[in-house]
């Protein structure tokens, strides 16, 4: 299998959250590849990486970090391959990668999701390859009529909890 992802992640201490991404990818039989590569502590490695990645296939990066969270623009700026960045709080409840990630300056945007968003990030990966594939679009459109049966599931079962002043 060749992968169109790549999770790459700032330490292996982010692992537990980005793990949600890859189960996403398994659920979605999307192949991905993960890597541990930091921009302040491997950078040649990660200068490497971003610059093979389109080659290699890739199609969308999603970059992991915490604290001051270079990896995702350091990536960015040496590709032209859709960056999504999640900020991991390890520190200051995430504010300082988030703010890291999102405040790109104008040519290099990464596309930042929420705190530990990891699953909103492989979500917005799936989304982007199924702008070219016909297959991953179909699975994407099942995964979200899922999210609306949740909720109807969900005020069925609303619709049976009783309060004196509860009115439906
Ligand atoms: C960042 O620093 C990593 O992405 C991680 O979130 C944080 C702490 O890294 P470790 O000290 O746990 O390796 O580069």
């Amino acid at each position: 299998m060749k992968p169109l992802v790549s999770i790459i992640m700032g330490s292996t201490s982010d692992l537990p959250v980005m793990e949600k991404a890859a189960e996403f990818f398994d659920k979605m039989e999307i192949p991905f590849e993960m890597l541990a590569l930091s921009a302040h502590r491997t950078p040649r490695q990660v200068e490497e990486f971003a610059s093979q990645a389109k080659e290699r296939g890739i199609k969308v990066i999603i970059a992991a970090a915490g604290m001051a969270a270079h990896l995702g623009g350091v990536i960015a700026s040496l590709t032209t391959l859709p960056v999504i960045g999640v900020p991991i709080r390890s520190s200051f409840d995430g504010m300082d990668s988030l703010l890291a990630i999102v405040q790109m300056p104008p040519g290099i945007p990464v596309a930042t999701v929420g705190v530990n968003g990891a699953l909103n990030a492989a979500i917005l990966a799936a989304q982007i390859l199924a702008t070219g594939d016909n297959t991953i679009a179909d699975k994407m459109e099942n995964y979200k009529s899922s999210l609306t049966d949740k909720i109807v599931k969900a005020n069925e079962e609303l619709s049976k909890i009783e309060y004196k002043f509860k009115t439906n």
